[in-house]
């Protein structure tokens, strides 16, 4: 899954993709490098960021998402609101990638089951601004597995299919990077839930923070070859798709990883 933010602040490649030539330019690229589909969203969700209103967002992401559908590309929605989700998936798009599970906007459940579309429920405590200081834990596997089967079951009571329920432990929301760390060691755990796993490491802090020289954390653009490292770990520990920037490295290291599955 390649990342299209089309933001002026996602932290990783915020303002880049405004135009929306440009953005579908960048998608297609990513479907040419080998992306199974374009993920665009429309709102940050970095540390601290704003919310965006469901206006906004949609003026953000439609056209771009027109585009790519025009070119034949599959399209996920990344949103926390409902009315993008039934917009972007009446226009053409496949997936909904919820990064709240449905906690955000309490219409999302039932919007995505009456579409009858796949729906990627993140693990998630609380919006930007204060998700930093929600990421207290006892026992972060466990407590982030149990979070998860909340949000599954109630995916399922509002009528979603089980079947087309994806599961994503929301590397960085509300989590330090021993958090991050602790869920991918313990990746069958997630796994166990019964469900296809998402994971979305891509250029995030922990593998900065993981790269620092002299405690200065790597720039965002030096964090790639990290990125396919966890990609490849991640296909190899069983995880149905990887959310990347960089997707001709995450293609490789799928490749790597089905290869020594294989072997
Ligand atoms: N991370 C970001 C945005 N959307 N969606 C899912 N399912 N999982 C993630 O980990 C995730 C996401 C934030 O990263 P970005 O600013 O690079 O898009």
């Amino acid at each position: 899954m390649g990342v299209l933010n089309v933001t002026p602040d996602s932290f990783s490649d915020g303002g880049h993709w405004l135009d929306v030539h440009l953005a579908v330019a960048h998608g297609l690229a990513m479907v040419e490098a080998g992306a199974d589909l374009v993920d665009v969203g429309g709102e940050s969700t970095r540390p601290g960021a704003q919310r965006v209103a469901p206006d906004e967002e949609l003026s953000r992401v439609m056209p771009v998402i027109e585009g790519l559908l025009e070119r034949g590309v599959v399209v996920s929605i990344d949103t926390m609101w409902a009315a993008t989700a039934r917009a972007a998936v009446e226009a053409g798009a496949v997936i909904v990638n919820d990064v709240s599970g449905g906690l955000a906007d309490p219409a999302m459940l039932e919007t995505v089951a009456r579409l009858g579309t796949p729906y990627v429920a993140m693990h998630w405590r609380g919006h930007s601004d204060t998700m930093q200081e929600l990421s207290d834990y006892d026992d972060v596997v466990s407590e982030v597995v149990s979070e998860l089967a909340e949000r599954r079951q109630a995916a399922i009571d509002a009528g979603i299919d089980p079947r087309a329920l994806v599961l994503d432990p929301g590397l960085g929301f509300a989590k330090e990077p021993s958090h991050n760390w602790a869920l991918l060691r313990q990746f069958d755990r997630l796994l166990a839930l019964g469900h296809p796993v998402l994971v979305g490491a891509s250029r995030k802090r922990f593998l900065g923070e993981l790269l620092a020289e002299g405690g200065v954390p790597r720039a965002m653009s030096g964090r790639d070859v990290a990125t396919d490292a966890v990609t490849a770990l991640a296909a190899a520990a069983g995880a149905w798709c990887v959310r990347v920037h960089d997707v001709a490295g995450s293609r490789d290291a799928v490749r790597v990883a089905a290869a020594w599955l294989r072997g």
